[in-house]
């Protein structure tokens, strides 16, 4: 059954007859370029709740983390930033294809239609935001006054909610495209070769930010991950928190059952650890140092605490989201977990975190707190 056609005085543009031409508007384009889009958004949206839940975790979850494997977050989320960035070409080859049904007349057939099409309204906005907000987010700029991660989070389960919806609703379709015509459209071939080549320059020209191999050619990428005092790069410098100057008579307070104080003297003088980590961002950019300190359990089991305890570490810097975070059980008592006082065979940078930063295997970097005086055992 062939289509209304809008009134005479709307049949321009868009609206006209035969407006759009190419044949790749087809169910079978949006059909591949949807199986590409879906597993990006997938191990996006996988790979971000786990770096939410790493941030963030219930009460429930807390006892079950586990620090090990110590690299399983800068795998994870270079994974989501990288899934992110090759998802931003692949919507724009998807919405090209279909953008024609934006002109559909008569705009709603029927209520289950306009509930259909209000849906894709809904996905399309929720996921282009998701996107772009995660993208900015990659270079640093924070344009905007809601709260990043938590904006983030729920957007991330509208959208998601939104494409299973239109999953359920195109299915029938998306089955009946599924394999390839025979014989194949050479348009088709032409645009999808161009759509994955597109999808592989912008991976290639970001991913270097995590990926040593990609440095080279890390051209696009905000980070280059060697860049930096002491060859690692910072995000929030001494001089921003307010710390380029540490006191004179800093001394690390330890606080549980037995509390005590410890100067950066009696500090060295305890059983010095190295550990080779990575500090791993959730911005994308991940880089591995050489770190040399304290071991947080030892620090702990010296106040009198359990190796099950979690601990409340504070920073001198006088205010920012990360001046005090928290440390599961499973990181304070890893041995890898250090109360790090050098990098890379020096004494810390205070852009690093001089007088003390922690480093803990298997974190994302924002909970690698820096400019450390305290350290608190929560009962
Ligand atoms: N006190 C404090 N610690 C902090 C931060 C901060 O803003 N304040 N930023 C964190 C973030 S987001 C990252 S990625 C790492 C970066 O460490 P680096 O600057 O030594 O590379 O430090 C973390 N520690
Ligand atoms: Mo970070």
């Amino acid at each position: 059954m062939p289509l209304p056609t809008p009134p005479e005085a709307l049949r321009r543009g868009p609206l006209r007859e035969g407006a759009f031409r190419s044949r790749l508007h087809d169910p079978r384009t949006a059909v591949v370029i949807g199986r590409w889009l879906g597993a990006a958004l997938l191990v996006c949206f996988l790979t971000g709740l786990y770096s939410h839940v790493l941030q963030d975790p219930p009460a429930w979850l807390r006892d079950h983390l586990s620090a090990r494997p110590a690299g399983l977050y800068r795998f994870t989320q270079g994974a989501h930033v990288i899934s992110g960035i090759a998802a931003i070409p692949l919507l724009g080859a998807k919405l090209w294809t279909v953008y024609p049904r934006l002109f559909e007349w008569p705009p709603a057939r029927g209520v289950r239609h306009a509930l259909e099409r209000l849906g894709i309204l809904l996905l399309v906005a929720a996921m282009a935001l998701e996107l772009f907000t995660g993208l900015l987010n990659t270079l640093q700029w924070y344009v905007w006054p809601f709260p990043f991660r938590q904006t983030h989070f729920w957007l991330a389960w509208i959208a998601v909610g939104g494409l299973l919806l239109h999953l359920a609703v195109k299915a029938p379709e998306i089955v009946a495209h599924w394999r390839r015509p025979r014989p194949e459209l050479s348009q088709r071939r032409g645009f999808l070769t161009a759509v994955t080549a597109s999808v592989l320059a912008v991976t290639a020209v970001t991913a270097g930010q995590t990926v040593p191999w990609l440095r080279r050619i890390d051209l696009l990428a905000p980070r280059r991950p060697d860049i930096g005092p002491q060859g690692l790069p910072v995000n929030r410098t001494a001089a921003a928190a307010g710390t380029a100057q540490p006191p004179v008579n800093w001394r690390l307070k330890v606080v549980g059952p037995a509390s005590y104080e410890l100067t950066m003297d009696e500090l060295r003088a305890m059983d010095q650890h190295e550990a080779v980590l990575p500090i791993s961002c959730v911005e994308g950019w991940s880089a591995s140092a050489q770190w040399a300190g304290v071991r947080i359990r030892d620090l702990v089991a010296r106040a009198g605490a359990p190796p099950t305890a979690r601990l409340r570490i504070t920073s001198m810097e006088v205010d920012g989201p990360y001046r005090e975070t928290e440390m599961e059980a499973a990181y304070a008592a890893d041995p890898l977990t250090l109360l790090a006082l050098r990098v890379n065979g020096e004494v810390l940078d205070t852009d690093h975190g001089y007088p003390a930063r922690v480093i803990a295997p298997g974190r994302p970097g924002v909970l690698q707190t820096k400019w450390v005086d305290r350290i608190e055992v929560i009962v």
